[in-house]
């Protein structure tokens, strides 16, 4: 597990900021969605494991430093069963549900509702077989 560090969720909120023209002083609210950044390098999540308070919205920054298209799909074992059979071959409707090309980055805010653990998996052919699940873990309270 990696906590994020809150000097360090403020700064890549900054960031973010910045760059989407959201005013800088709205980013420290507790209500504010935390900044979790995940790359994925070799078909691997970096972090493979995140813990989140349930209740907050969580933006993930999803950058995929590959040649090829990767996902990442947040749920639990019912619905990456469900994916382990799907035929969707892009997934951008659902923000538990995020495609990212090949060399490119992606954001996805979720709010969590509910304490407990749900994996994230790529979906993609042999990739989960591969390595690239991770973990998120819902602590109850913020
Ligand atoms: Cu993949």
């Amino acid at each position: 597990m990696r906590l994020q560090r809150p000097a360090t969720a403020l700064l890549i909120g900054l960031a973010v900021a910045a760059v989407t023209g959201i005013a800088a002083n709205a980013v420290a609210r507790s209500t504010d969605p935390l900044v979790i950044p995940i790359t994925i390098h070799f078909s691997h999540y970096d972090p493979a494991a995140v813990t989140v308070p349930v209740g907050r919205p969580v933006t993930f920054v999803i950058t995929n430093t590959d040649p090829i298209d990767h996902e990442w799909i947040v749920g639990d074992a019912a619905l990456h069963e469900r994916h382990r059979t799907g035929t969707e071959p892009v997934h951008n409707a659902r923000p538990t549900e995020i495609t990212i090309p090949a060399r490119t980055e992606r954001q996805t805010t979720v709010t969590f509702d509910a304490p407990g653990a749900l994996q994230y998996i790529c979906h993609l052919p042999g990739h989960e077989a591969y390595g690239m699940v991770g973990t998120v873990t819902i602590t109850p309270g913020g």
